[in-house]
C-alpha cells in the first residue's frame, strides 16, 4: 500500500471526509496538523502542495492531490476498491454534488 500523509487541522470538515475514508477502510495515514490560524496553509512550501493555501491535502508517495471530492474518489479507488462510490451514476453525482464547495 501507499504511504498516505494527509495535511490539515482535525476540527476542518474537509479533512474530516478523508479521515473517516481511512478509518473505515481500516487503512494507515500519517496526519501532519496545518494551523490554518496561524496562516500556515500560506507557507511557501505548503503552496508548493496546494496552490490556493487550502486544506486538505494528501501525499501519496509524495505527490500531492488536493480538492476533497478528488481525494476521496482517489482514495476510495485506491483503499477500498471504490466500496464508497455507489455503482449509480445519478446517484454518484449527487454524492459528488452534496460535497460541493460552499466557501
Ligand atoms: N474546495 C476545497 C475547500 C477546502 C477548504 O475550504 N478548507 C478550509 C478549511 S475547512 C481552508 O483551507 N481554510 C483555510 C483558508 O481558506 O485559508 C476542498 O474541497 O478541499
Amino acid at each position: 500500500m501507499a504511504n498516505f500523509v494527509l495535511y490539515g487541522p482535525t476540527l476542518s470538515t474537509y479533512v474530516r471526509t478523508v479521515r473517516m475514508i481511512f478509518t473505515e477502510a481500516n487503512a494507515p495515514y500519517e496526519l501532519q496538523p496545518i494551523d490554518i490560524f496561524q496562516g500556515e496553509q500560506s507557507a511557501p512550501d505548503y503552496l508548493a502542495k496546494h496552490p490556493f493555501g487550502k486544506v486538505p491535502v494528501l501525499a501519496v508517495d509524495g505527490d500531492y492531490l488536493y480538492e476533497t471530492c478528488a481525494i476521496a474518489q482517489y482514495l476510495d479507488a485506491a483503499v477500498n476498491n471504490g466500496g464508497f462510490t455507489p455503482d449509480d451514476l445519478m446517484t454518484q453525482a449527487h454524492m459528488r454534488q452534496n460535497h460541493g464547495d460552499r466557501g
